[in-house]
């Protein structure tokens, strides 16, 4: 029987025929999910040569791969949003017309899975049966796919019957762009080496991706639909689809707080989604409910609640280690999909960062013999893991909650070696929104090549976001009016740096500190003082137990140099001015009045400040 004529879904069926029709695959696999399916295709990779099946005795079930070194990361330039009009996409995403794009995709998906299989993988981005879940169908003709769809989604059956005869869903199409003729040899990672395409279609709720076999370009669920597509539908249906971590903390007394986070890459996300307080915060634990996407709606109560749509972790490996992140090295101990890191002699896995010692004998992942004496990396910067969210230690109880967890607060965080304290809190939803909007995180060497320029990355979703920022922000700003007791919002900077370029703050298990004045604050229990841009912690305030950091280099983070400041309002106008004619009205006042309460004098906030 026809793998398809099982389906009672009719569209879904119609739509893969075409699919089919037009990418001409050798053969059509209808994914079940289920692990004899993933073992098998494991096994298919590890035969082909594209998988290392890594020592069982110290990974086991787990495999390691190498990508064609064209195909490491997202291609942001080669990333499309095509909304029927320009000016829905607005001026950060890249914009074709929907119609000539597809005169440039129609060609090049035909036939462009001759030779491979074509794999249908239904999945849910959320819990299954949640309200808050959506569902996708992605069709792909690449195995590892399958195999990271099935870790980072809930997929196959399961999938399919939430979506019974009729329901909605994303279509994800997406192939290597490598087709392979009639007995021709296949490379170990098939993909189009020029010719990439990741292209959204927020009115149709589709997205076909050319030519790419790596993560964020290939696991259709994550950042295109996840983010880009969900943006959209959010701000049309009324909720939030966000590129933030999402924590619980649990206090010595057992009270809980859930908290969601937006960092750009390079800041620790994932630290922070599963951070060890310090030993001497007795009785306090961090829980990991997302450590990367949140999809947040208010609930009958008025109140804000929030999934992780993801069921896996495609973390950056490279820096990862026993000290930096203990609960990842656990979650990556089994049942993890490796790629581009080294591999050593003993089969494990390998990566610069995760032991001082830099082991002999290695491959890199170039698959070549690593020489030490190179200076380059064994494993690329931008290497992953995958794994599965359950085997995090720290795993929150709530995590696949169908109804969410209540979000008491935002907190907004980038990379900076100025400027920004190391922690305020807004002093209302509107500047919580503009200090979101105005986040920007200093570029590293591995992300942009040039060093330490303040890119603007407003709410960590310049490169997600899959409409107009400055509708973007004006959902915000409308979103906060209708909940009931918001949350709040903070900026964290973690990255401040002294005259000679040394780190201000330990971060890792010390943020906990500014963590725990988030949690009082949100709670009505922690002082604050008010500052120009918003309202921060005394010394006093933070709770410094079992550390030696003193009042000055508090007072050193903390402080707010109003020339800094006054360049940093010139980078917001920057930004502003590239929006300009969606941009909330709100902002311009805001930017004012932080204009003009940085103008008093700093003796002046402080005759304030201890008035207040
Ligand atoms: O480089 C890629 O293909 C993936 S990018 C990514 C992966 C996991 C979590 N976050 C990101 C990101 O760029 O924000
Ligand atoms: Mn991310």
């Amino acid at each position: 029987m026809n793998v398809l004529e099982s389906l009672p879904h009719a569209a879904l069926q119609q739509w893969i025929t075409d699919m089919a029709t037009q990418c001409q695959p050798e053969s059509i696999h209808l994914c079940d999910g289920s692990d004899a399916e993933y073992n098998a295709l494991c096994q298919q990779l590890v035969e082909k040569g594209t998988f290392i099946r890594l020592n069982p005795a110290k990974r086991p079930n787990s495999f390691a791969c190498f990508s064609d070194p064209s195909d490491v990361a997202r291609v942001e330039d080669r990333t499309y949003i095509c909304s029927l009009r320009k000016e829905d996409a607005g001026p950060t995403n890249n914009w074709v017309h929907p119609k000539d794009m597809k005169n440039i995709l129609t060609p090049l998906l035909a036939g462009c899975m001759k030779g491979r299989t074509m794999y249908v993988i239904p999945f849910s981005m959320g819990p299954i049966g949640s309200a808050l879940s959506h569902i996708g169908v992605q069709i792909t003709d690449s195995e590892y796919v399958v195999i990271n769809m099935k870790i980072m989604t809930r997929m196959g059956q399961q999938a399919l019957n939430v979506l019974g005869d009729s329901g909605d869903f994303v279509k994800c199409v997406h192939t290597v762009g490598a087709p392979l003729a009639a007995g021709a040899q296949d490379s170990k990672w098939p993909c189009n080496p020029t010719v990439k395409y990741i292209v959204h279609y927020p009115e149709e709720r589709s997205i076909v991706s050319y030519g790419s076999g790596y993560g964020g370009n290939a696991l259709l669920g994550k950042k295109c639909f996840a983010l880009r597509i969900a943006s959209s539908m959010a701000s049309e249906e009324g909720w939030l689809a966000e590129h933030m971590l999402i924590l619980g903390a649990e206090s010595p007394k057992g009270e809980k707080t859930y908290i969601a986070a937006a960092f750009p890459s390079a800041c620790g996300k994932t630290n922070f989604a599963m951070l060890i307080p310090p030993k001497s915060f007795k009785g306090w634990k961090i829980t990991t409910v997302g450590d990367d996407i949140a999809w947040l709606k208010p609930r009958e109560d008025g109140r804000l609640y929030a999934i992780n749509p993801e069921a896996g972790y495609f973390g950056v490996a490279p820096g990862t280690n026993e000290k930096t992140n203990p609960n990842a090295m656990t979650t990556i101990r089994a049942n993890t999909i490796f790629t581009n890191v080294a591999i050593t002699a003993d089969n494990d896995v390998w990566w610069e960062g995760m032991t001082k010692n830099v082991p002999d004998g290695m491959t890199d992942w170039h698959g070549k013999p690593y020489d030490k004496a190179s200076g380059k990396p064994a494993a690329h910067p931008n290497a992953r893991f995958t794994a599965p969210a359950y085997q995090n230690p720290v795993i929150d109880p709530r995590w696949e909650d169908p109804n969410g967890v209540r979000i008491r607060a935002f907190i907004m965080g980038g990379r900076r070696s100025t400027t920004v304290p190391l922690v305020y809190q807004a002093f209302n939803w509107n500047f919580g929104v503009y200090m979101g909007a105005t986040m920007g995180s200093e570029t590293t060497a591995a992300a942009f090549g040039e060093v330490g320029k303040v890119r603007r990355d407003p709410f960590a979703m310049l490169p997600f976001c899959g409409y107009h920022m400055a509708d973007y922000f004006n959902h915000w700003l409308n979103f906060g009016r209708n909940l009931q007791s918001p949350p709040r919002l903070f900026s964290v900077n973690w990255f401040r740096k002294d005259e000679n370029g040394a780190f201000l703050w330990p971060g890792f298990g010390d943020n906990m500190r500014v963590l725990k004045w988030v949690i009082e604050r949100v709670r009505g229990r922690a002082c604050a003082v008010e500052s120009p841009i918003g309202w921060m912690p005394r010394y006093e305030n933070m709770d410094w137990t079992g550390s030696d950091f003193t009042p000055q280099q508090f007072e050193q983070l903390m402080t707010i140099d109003r020339e800094e400041w006054k360049n940093e309002l010139v980078g917001h106008q920057e930004l502003f001015e590239r929006m300009y004619d969606k941009l909330p009205k709100e902002f311009y006042f805001m930017r004012q009045l932080l204009l003009s309460s940085l103008w008093r004098s700093p003796e002046q906030w402080s005759m304030e400040a201890e008035e207040a």
